[in-house]
């Protein structure tokens, strides 16, 4: 993160987040990570005289934010836009009953996917919870809508949505700061048993309030100037928010605008303004189509699907594009070719302690029902050894499903999860197959951290995101607690040991449980060994070493005298597991050391 300097700092929208609940007097922040989100917590953490803290998901971090609402405590809770979805039970009734510190959620929706399974448009989520949501479109705004958004709940009494997307989260512009607010920790939960236990006669009012709430926030939504007019062209009209906002103000600089920052509840009154302004309105908003629906219920005359993609990311030339199909550009500039980008898939990295455990799901030819994280790239070639992928925790369910309903029985069953995630959201899952009596096998691959997002610490690390020494629940104790009997703890750089435990848990009757364990070889600092190389005259050009997938093993060009391509490893990448020493049928990897050894 920058350094504060002269009020004026180039800031990612993450950071500019941060700074907004910190100037905001915001004292207490609550998340799960998952990208684009995961920057906020950390930038946060760093403020003097504030706490912030990891959850083990997103139900348990919005729950936890309610607490520290419900003492008069500012509380920012941030995650993913699926993080969402798992957090949809605590939110739909915290917006009844309101809040007492301000409460803002941070979504950070992911359009294109980059790093996503789905690209859900969390507006809609915002409008259906029933809370305000701001759609910022630089860092500034990012910055400055969260300002507000703390306000606003107290003042409405509401939970905020504050939603960005990859673009804004991730791209630096220019924010001007304000003053910082001491942070300021509420006294004490006070009681309001009408207001706090949502039990059907209490909670029927509050869904009455929450309804008159949105209409009196649509009032302050037409007042705001953040939801800004800005008029010059009659002829055409522009109704946008978010990042869309920046491409179609640079390809058609002469247009009338209605910038919004709060997409709901909805400015009417600017959105009939414009389009009475102007001869013809375009909106030009990503994903969904949810200010044109708001306009379109007013019985607006307002384009936008027709032209503007549904899918996907928006850039300047997808909306140069769509506004000349919509007529509007005469010509559509030259798409802008940057430097060539290499294409780069993505691959288990070298020494990624997962490789070990698929290379034995392979050989035993596992249905592997997968699960989100750096593991689930084993879907991938050359290992191919996970079939399925839905959402963070979803592997043990889908393998409980498969084992029950499958009548031939024709391939092991064994789900694939991380240690975070199962953490996250595995434990009721592997309840239910161990209490169902389920005959499969659940891999825990334990890198013990939360590697995908970026090596931020779960309940098994034992140090929080504070850096204080906390307890750390070990996953042999939650596994055994849970009533499974059968449950090994493998090495996954020990390939042939590894294989034998799997064979004996996928053999056991009933539901059995490996933790394939070994640290992440990135976090901490990856530990370099003596790197490993191929020589060349041993090597016999079978392959086994590609197929493990590691990206530290090449083809060096050269060939076997029956042309076979002869494998070479990058020292550099090299983490010295010892993985393609253990596949390979010739001994033709060994210790570089050991080489200069022979060579001496
Ligand atoms: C509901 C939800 N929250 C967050 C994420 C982002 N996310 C993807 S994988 C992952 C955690 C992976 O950690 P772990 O299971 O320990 O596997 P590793 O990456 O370390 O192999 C997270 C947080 C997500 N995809 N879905």
């Amino acid at each position: 993160m920058s350094e504060k300097q002269e009020n004026r700092l180039l800031l990612y929208g993450n950071d500019a987040i941060a700074h907004g609940a910190r100037e905001a007097g915001c004292y207490f922040a609550v998340a799960y990570p998952g990208t684009p989100s995961s920057e906020i917590l950390p930038a946060f953490a760093q403020f003097p005289g504030v706490f912030a803290k990891w959850s083990p998901n997103e139900k348990v971090a919005v729950e936890v934010g309610i607490g520290s609402s419900l003492t008069g405590t500012r509380t920012l809770v941030t995650m993913k836009h699926v993080g969402v979805n798992v957090a949809m039970d605590p939110l739909m009734t915290f917006t009844y009953s309101g809040v007492r510190g301000g409460f803002v959620l941070v979504s950070a929706d992911d359009p294109e996917m980059h790093s996503s399974q789905n690209e859900q448009d969390n507006r809609c989520i915002a409008k259906f919870a029933k809370m305000p949501v701001f759609d910022p479109s630089n860092s500034q705004d990012a910055h400055d809508f969260t300002k507000i958004a703390f306000e606003l709940s107290e003042q409405f009494n509401t939970p905020v949505m504050l939603r960005e997307t990859t673009r804004i989260a991730h791209a630096q512009t220019m924010v001007t700061l304000g003053e910082w607010e001491e942070p300021v920790q509420g006294e004490h939960f006070v009681r309001d048993t009408s207001r706090f236990v949502m039990m059907p006669n209490f909670a029927r009012p509050r869904h009455a309030f929450a309804e008159q709430r949105s209409l009196d926030l649509q009032d302050w939504s037409n007042e705001w100037d953040g939801n800004r007019l800005e008029l010059k062209s009659k002829k055409i009209g522009i109704i946008t928010s978010g990042i869309a906002y920046n491409y179609v103000r640079e390809l058609l600089p002469d247009a009338s605008y209605l910038k919004i920052g709060m997409p709901w509840p909805f400015p009417d009154k600017k959105a009939k303004e414009i389009c009475d302004y102007c001869d013809r309105v375009l909106i030009v908003e990503e994903l969904e189509p949810f200010l044109e629906e708001e306009a379109k219920i007013l019985g607006l005359p307002v384009e936008g699907k027709k032209f503007v993609p549904r899918e996907g990311e928006l850039n300047l030339d997808r909306v140069a594009a769509s506004l000349a199909k919509a007529g509007l550009l005469d010509e559509v500039p030259e798409a802008r070719e940057g430097a060539p980008v290499i294409p780069r898939p993505p691959v288990l990295c070298a020494g990624c302690p997962h490789r070990g455990i698929y290379m034995a799901l392979k050989k035993v030819n596992a249905d592997v029902y997968g699960d989100i994280g750096c593991y689930t790239l084993a879907a991938l070639p050359p290992l191919e050894t996970l079939h399925t992928c839905f959402c963070m925790g979803a592997s043990i369910g889908n393998t409980i499903g498969t084992s029950l309903t499958e009548s031939d029985h024709k391939r092991p069953q064994v789900a694939v999860i991380g240690d975070g995630t199962f953490y996250h959201s595995g434990i009721t899952g592997l309840l239910d197959a161990v209490t169902s009596g389920v005959n499969m096998t659940v891999v825990i691959v334990d890198n013990s951290i939360t590697a995908m997002t970026g090596g931020q610490e779960n309940p098994g690390t034992g140090t929080d995101l504070m850096g204080n020494t906390v307890p750390a629940v070990k996953l042999e104790e939650i596994v055994t607690a849970l009533g499974v009997k059968k449950l090994t703890v493998s090495d996954t750089y020990d390939f042939d040991t590894t294989l034998a435990q799997l064979r004996e848990a996928i053999e056991y009757e009933g539901t059995s449980v490996v933790i394939a364990r070994r640290p992440c070889a990135l976090f901490p600092k990856k530990k370099k060994t003596n790197p490993f190389v191929v020589l060349e005259d041993v090597c016999n050009g079978c392959g086994a070493c590609f197929r493990i997938g590691c990206p530290a093993i090449a083809d060096s060009g050269k060939r076997t005298g029956k042309g076979l391509a002869i494998a070479e490893i990058d020292p550099a990448a090299c983490t010295g597991c010892e993985l393609c020493v253990q596949v390979c049928p010739v001994d033709a990897i060994i210790p570089q050391g050991k080489r200069e050894e022979v060579n001496a």
